[in-house]
């Protein structure tokens, strides 16, 4: 297993559309342990592939307390999302440090193939149906900033650079 590099926001690779994945074979379950040993390290609760340059249709997640029960979730569809929705505040692992409110919706059921290629379909709520729609966001080339004032964004644009350049690591935008 490795620990994978995260993109971090502005990386203009974040807002790649990913592809569906072909065939759960070897390869997307080797990046499967690969992306929840990553999530695990950096105390996320989900990562998208999208999020460590990989273009496929592929979400893990972990919401549970003791850290011990991954979803794997391979060309999510959302079949059903409740009207009613909510005001959560949410972060990402591509945008440190960054903390805001964004409307999701709180029930969610979505149909993916597991990490051995079978189809199932979820029922969510919570924190749970919260972390499914901002990882799927991701595929869709979204970053949760996006929902935010183009002013809240521009700032958080900014401070994410400044904190790059600090780093001496190159612009990415
Ligand atoms: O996609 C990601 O970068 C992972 C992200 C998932 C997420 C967190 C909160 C709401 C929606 C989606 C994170 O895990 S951010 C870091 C984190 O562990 C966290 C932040 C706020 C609440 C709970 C967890
Ligand atoms: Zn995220």
């Amino acid at each position: 297993m490795a620990l994978l590099s995260i993109l971090q926001y502005p990386d203009p690779k974040l807002h790649t559309l990913a592809r569906p994945v072909k065939e759960v074979d070897a390869r997307i379950q080797g990046l499967i342990a690969d992306m929840v040993e990553t999530m695990y390290d950096a105390n996320g609760i989900g990562l998208a592939a999208t999020q460590i340059d990989v273009h496929e249709r592929l979400i893990v997640i972990d919401v549970s307390e003791e850290r011990n029960e991954p979803l794997v979730l391979i060309n999510p569809e959302i079949l059903w999302a409740s009207e009613e929705r909510v005001l959560n505040e949410e972060g990402c692992l591509s945008v440190p440090g960054i903390y805001d409110g964004v409307q999701r919706s709180t029930q969610v059921r979505v149909s993916a193939l597991d990490g051995e290629g079978k189809p199932r379909t979820v029922e969510a709520e919570g924190l749970l149906a919260v972390c499914i729609q901002h990882e799927m966001d991701h595929l869709l080339g979204k970053v949760f900033v996006e929902y935010l004032s183009p002013l809240k964004r521009n700032r958080i644009k900014s401070k994410m650079l400044k904190t790059r350049r600090a780093l001496g690591k190159s612009d990415v935008a």
